[in-house]
């Protein structure tokens, strides 16, 4: 069982007990600890087995009974008989914006509405506004939401995927035969959301069908979809298909050059390879008139028949690496080492879980050399927002930690909001006296792209402000990005010296690959901030550089690699 399995569970049961209009105290207990357990990076298993449990903020003594449960027999009773209850099959509802538990079981009492396509027959018919209270506008709402919700549906976040695919190639590696895997398809190129997830390896003869016992046969596994010598799938209890496939020592590369993609990468690498006179296949780089195969071991020699160096898998997209590769103009992508702080971030002071000393002495463990305490502004009451007041005083902690942790610099921040009208929601003078500030959308995503993109120049434009953060607003597969003309952000953010976050948070990552790279061309540098709410999320960043790749992002476009003293130049806007 993994993490986020166990998750699952609890928000269902957290579903269900709200469609039964339980206590409202259980059931924020059940969603606190699936999204306490869901953003752990550590292994709930491990954890278990030492005692440990408890002793994870938000999870007591049932709810670590039941985890036990969970992990020894993959449920618990608990759900199971809950499962049970009428009420069960309406939850796919509660997927759609603007249905809640509430009207979810109104819908399906006066209307006998049981799924999300029972809810879009009716929308269209008008039949939800005949009911009392419901306005059009929220039929309107809904019927938007279920368009969003189709088009997520089956598509997997980076991290949750990765995270799947990292606990499966852990336990393959371990089997007898196994000598070479490697994650391929778009979990390779790091892609935001994950289809499917697509494994290779090598394994001897004798050993693979004991391969493909062994990856059907998973705790995790829901179905097994297919199973062949070479080639086998799965569907996970979480929903995600796991493709499985063992292939020869000597088309290896070639393989994993074709199943990594995308295909568009891959017919623009087959086209030019005809040019040459060559046939590229997943079995390998043949001569097209002898048919003589020419290489297949390795990726690399792919990429050298064609003619190329070898281009990260991030960048496969056919969106200009093959130009770049072929005129030497490949970027020098940034990677974890090149990290040298973290610039956002909360506390317990807002809705941080953590103090600031915890937050820098996890910082350090991952060898960074700075990080920037930055909690929320009084403007987002329910995070418990400081005023200018608290602000002040949050400062003199921050400097106090500082001098107390060493081997860190624990440079003084603020999220302060950019409220509707552009101004931010704390005074100037405050705001002077931290080292960081953040400017931040938190409220009135619904305005015009015109009023938006006016509301956030005119808040970058304060000279206090060094970052905006996750720039366009939108949450993967649950919110679009609010309006706005992000082109126009980008020149002001040049103009007055502001960097534009990557919020590497993995429901965010905002800004997304391809505006990234539209900062970049335009000269505008780029945060790559965790947004962390405990220390354990500091090690999200590793889902903003994959993006940050994808972006074709040096290490010096990005102001997080700096030294120190360079970030401090920039901070004061003289860099
Ligand atoms: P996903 O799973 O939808 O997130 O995206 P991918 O890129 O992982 O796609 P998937 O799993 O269907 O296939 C894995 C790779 O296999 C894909 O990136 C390229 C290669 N591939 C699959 N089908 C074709 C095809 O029809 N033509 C070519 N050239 N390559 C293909
Ligand atoms: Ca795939
Ligand atoms: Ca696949």
């Amino acid at each position: 069982m993994e993490n986020l399995d166990i998750a699952r569970i609890f928000d269902e049961i957290a579903d269900i007990l709200e469609l039964k209009n339980e206590n409202p105290f259980r059931i924020r207990s059940y969603r606190r600890a699936a999204r306490v357990i869901r953003d752990l990076p550590e292994d709930v298993k491990s954890l278990a087995s030492t005692g440990e449990l408890k002793t994870v903020p938000g999870i007591g003594a049932s709810l670590a009974d039941k985890i036990e449960e969970i992990i020894a027999t993959g449920t618990c009773q608990a759900y199971e008989d809950l499962k049970k209850d009428p009420v069960y099959s309406l939850t796919e509802l509660l997927s759609i914006p603007g249905v809640g538990p509430k009207l979810a079981v109104r819908l399906n009492k006066e209307l006998g509405v049981k799924n999300v396509d029972d809810l879009e027959k009716a929308a269209r018919e008008g039949r939800l506004h005949s009911l009392e209270g419901i306005r059009e506008k929220l039929e309107e709402k809904i019927l938007k939401g279920i368009e969003q919700y189709r088009r997520h549906v089956g598509r997997f976040k980076l991290a949750d995927a990765l995270t799947y695919a990292e606990s499966i190639v852990k336990v393959l590696k371990a089997q007898k035969g196994v000598t070479k895997i490697d994650i391929a398809g778009s979990l390779r190129r790091m892609k935001e959301t994950i289809g499917d997830i697509d494994i290779l390896v090598i394994a001897g003869k004798a050993h693979s069908s004991k391969v493909m016992d062994t990856f059907t046969e998973m705790d995790i596994v829901a179905d097994i979809i297919a199973k062949g010598d070479t080639k086998s799938s799965v569907l996970l209890k979480s929903g995600i298909q796991v493709d499985l496939r063992i292939l020869e020592k000597q088309s290896y590369g070639a393989a994993l050059h074709y199943f990594t993609g995308s295909k568009d990468h891959n017919v623009a690498i087959r086209d030019r390879a005809k040019r040459m006179g060559l046939k590229v296949s997943e079995y390998g780089v043949f001569d097209s008139k002898t048919n003589k195969l020419l290489a297949g071991a390795r990726e690399e020699d792919v990429f050298r028949l064609v003619g190329l160096p070898f281009i990260p898998p991030e960048l496969r997209e056919n969106s200009g690496e093959i130009e770049a590769a072929e005129q030497g103009k490949l970027p020098k992508l940034i990677d974890q080492s090149d990290i040298r702080g973290d610039l956002h971030m909360h506390t317990k002071a807002s809705d941080g879980a953590n103090t600031i000393e915890e937050m820098a002495l996890f910082a350090k463990k991952l060898g960074y050399e700075y990080i920037a305490i930055t909690d929320h502004s009084k403007a987002v009451t329910v995070a418990g927002g400081l005023d200018e007041k608290a602000l002040e005083a949050h400062i003199k902690e921050i400097e106090k930690a500082n001098k107390k942790v060493k081997g860190i610099e624990i440079l003084s921040g603020i999220e302060v909001d950019i409220l509707p009208d552009g101004s931010l929601d704390l005074d100037d003078s405050v705001l002077a006296k931290c080292d960081v500030v953040i400017g931040a959308v938190h409220s009135r995503f619904n305005m015009s792209s015109e009023e938006m993109t006016k509301r956030i120049i005119k808040g970058i434009s304060n000279p206090n402000v060094n970052i905006l953060a996750h720039p366009t607003g939108r949450i993967i597969n649950e919110r679009d990005p609010y309006q706005v003309d992000l082109e126009a952000v980008i020149e002001a953010a040049k103009k007055k010296r502001v960097a534009l976050e990557l919020n590497s948070y993995p429901d965010r990552l905002d800004l997304r690959d391809v505006h990234c790279r539209q900062a970049k061309e335009a000269g505008v540098k780029i945060a790559i901030g965790t947004d962390s709410h405990a220390a354990l999320q500091l090690s999200n960043i590793r889902y903003g550089i994959a993006t940050a790749r994808r972006g074709w992002l040096e290490a010096g476009e990005v102001i997080n690699t700096f030294s120190l003293a360079k970030l401090k130049r920039f901070l004061a806007k003289q860099g």
